[in-house]
């Protein structure tokens, strides 16, 4: 079979809630993807953040390879030599007394509500059913009804109403906005995301993060950090957190803690928090299994042992500055932190962001736009300077073909 044959088979069985770009993809490895046709794209999508520590990383496929041979799942009924080793590390790893182990994103988002609104009744003594959450407007944090309630877009909202109540939509990025928010009594927390990647990749002024996490504090309202996409070393640090010194109360972490193999999110809290649910009030039938704990383990580990925080940050900073050397009026910026970047492309000849998608496919590079007008850069943080290089290379090339067509 050839890509055509695949991309008929998701047409005439498979659900249409993607439009992907036409290439089909049948192995990764490293910052490499290669197509059916045996063709080698570098990936700077990295699965939205996802492939972190490069596609199939041996350490991370050898660990899961181990334990799937022994011990994948057990379920919460009962105990499991796995979880318990997992959980020390990753709350030594982040510093907080504990984790709640779930498997997308979006339940670890769901799971983070619900702490805080017990937290809220439990703790703060808001009145029962009445607790609300500041979010931000252009917000992504997952595709769930209750996720999909604090969207301020409509194509993640639209026409799947009615919608959870107790969220108080705020400009992103706007201080004045959040203190006027906070006078609110039932405020019981504030839920951000520290870069807003899905909207663009908005890197909020230097001092947002810190100044909203000391507002809330004043206000005894929790601050949760949504790192699903911006964590695990993707902009420069751990944590995108950590450029401002902000510890969250609630932190929530999915994507690359699986380095790419398998549905992994987590929760960390400390135990003011974590422990207001009590046994049987929440879980999942995978969260926590043996195999998510090991990998999840060697996926943390890799970060560390290779230093991809610091790879990001070095590598980034050289990949803004070859993009603004690009002498070209499709391009009206680049923007971003560590190895998590987006270019705004101005339209062209009726050309835009998808068209520059697609000429960077012909010349061996994937990435996919965000909204109309803006793509989203973010490769495997394993990527070396000279890959880095020759990426820009072709993402140069591309950009100046399609605006001379
Ligand atoms: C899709 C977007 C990115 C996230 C943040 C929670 C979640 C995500 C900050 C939920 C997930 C994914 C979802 C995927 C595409 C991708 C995405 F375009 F949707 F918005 F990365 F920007 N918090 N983002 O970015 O995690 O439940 O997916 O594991 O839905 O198309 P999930």
């Amino acid at each position: 079979m050839i890509s055509q044959d695949y991309i008929a088979l998701e047409e005439k069985y498979g659900a249409h809630n993607y439009h992907p770009l036409p290439v089909v993809l049948a192995r990764g490895e490293g910052v490499f993807l290669w197509d059916v046709e045996g063709k080698r794209y570098y990936d700077f999508l990295s699965a939205y953040s996802a492939v972190n520590q490069g596609h199939c990383h041996p350490k991370i496929i050898e660990t899961l390879c181990e334990q799937a041979k022994v011990l994948t799942l057990t379920s919460r009924a009962f105990y499991n030599n796995c979880l318990g080793p997992y959980e020390k590390y990753i709350t030594e790893f982040f510093g907080y007394d504990k984790m709640l182990p779930m498997n997308s994103g979006a339940e670890a988002d769901e799971t983070a509500l619900k702490l805080c609104r017990r937290w809220a009744y439990d703790k703060k003594g808001i009145n029962e059913n009445e607790a609300k959450i500041i979010v931000c407007e252009g917000n992504f944090h997952g595709r769930t009804i209750t996720v999909i309630s604090m969207s301020t877009d409509p194509d993640s909202y639209k026409g799947f109403g009615p919608y959870t109540p107790g969220f108080i939509k705020i400009p992103y990025n706007n201080l004045d906005a959040l203190e006027k928010a906070l006078e609110d009594p039932s405020v019981a927390g504030f839920l951000v995301e520290p870069i807003q990647g899905e909207a663009g990749v908005f890197v909020p002024d230097e001092g947002y993060l810190s100044k909203a996490y000391d507002m809330c504090k004043e206000k005894n309202v929790l601050f949760i950090a949504d790192e699903v996409q911006t964590g695990l070393a993707r902009t420069g640090k751990i944590l995108a957190c950590e450029h401002e010194n902000v510890k969250p109360d609630i932190l929530i972490l999915g994507k690359a803690l699986s380095g790419g193999t398998m549905p992994i999110s987590a929760v960390l809290a400390d135990d003011d928090v974590m422990l207001v649910i009590k046994p049987g009030e929440h879980g999942s039938t995978f969260g926590g299994n043996p195999l998510a704990s090991k990998v999840a383990v060697a996926a943390l580990q890799v970060l560390k042992d290779e230093n991809l925080a610091e790879n990001a940050e070095r590598l980034g900073k050289i990949f803004r500055e070859e993009i603004s050397k690009i002498k070209s009026d499709m391009i009206e910026l680049v923007r971003g932190k560590g190895l998590l970047n987006a270019i705004v492309i101005r339209p062209k000849n009726g050309k835009e962001a998808w068209d520059v998608c697609l000429k960077m496919k012909e010349n061996g590079l994937l990435a996919k736009p965000t909204h109309q007008h803006i793509i989203r850069f973010a490769p495997p943080l394993v990527i070396t300077k000279e890959q880095i290089i020759e990426a820009v290379d072709i993402i140069k090339k591309s950009i100046l073909e399609i605006s001379s067509e």
